[in-house]
């Protein structure tokens, strides 16, 4: 009986412990993403430029809606946020930018911004850009998870995948 505890406990701690470990993973932007990793401006050999505005129907979306790149490319995202109101942009696995909705909305009230190095907040009018490698081929997200926007229009695929010749 006392055997069996003691592998019950040992199994709890582990688990704590890989959860803890997957929580800090997410927020320490060193960490390399399975996407790929930051990179320099400088590095990059492609620039793609997002634009994130509402529309007059009231949807709030990005153009373009789909992007594309090849595994390894470092490319430069100049993002423009030329709508009325703040938006950002970051992108990540599905199943993070799903995990960093239900974070933002349930800390909207604190005004929580995203400050890592797949992710960038612009305020109406602005402008700003971030660099990043990719390495492993898939499909991706990229979205706006300022509360409400995602469910407004703000997200889409991101999908890294050699060039057919
Ligand atoms: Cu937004």
């Amino acid at each position: 009986m006392r055997r069996l505890l003691t592998i019950a406990m040992s199994v709890v701690f582990a688990t704590t412990a890989l959860a803890q470990e997957m929580h800090e993973g997410k927020h320490d932007s060193a960490t390399a993403h399975s996407m790929g990793k930051s990179a320099s401006l400088e590095a990059a050999t492609r620039t793609i430029e997002v634009s994130m505005l509402e529309t007059e129907d009231g949807r709030m979306v990005f153009e373009p809606g789909l992007i594309e790149v090849q595994p390894g490319e470092t490319v430069r995202f100049a993002i423009s946020n030329v709508g009325l109101i703040e938006h950002e942009f970051v992108f990540d696995t599905p199943a993070e930018i799903i995990a960093h909705k239900d974070e933002m909305m349930m800390d909207a009230a604190h005004d929580m911004a995203h400050d890592s190095d797949n992710a960038i907040t612009l305020q109406p009018g602005e402008d700003g850009e971030l660099a990043w490698t990719f390495t492993d081929a898939g499909v991706f997200e990229f979205a706006c998870l300022i509360p409400g926007h995602y469910e407004a229009g703000m997200f889409g695929p991101l999908v890294v995948r050699p060039t057919m010749m």
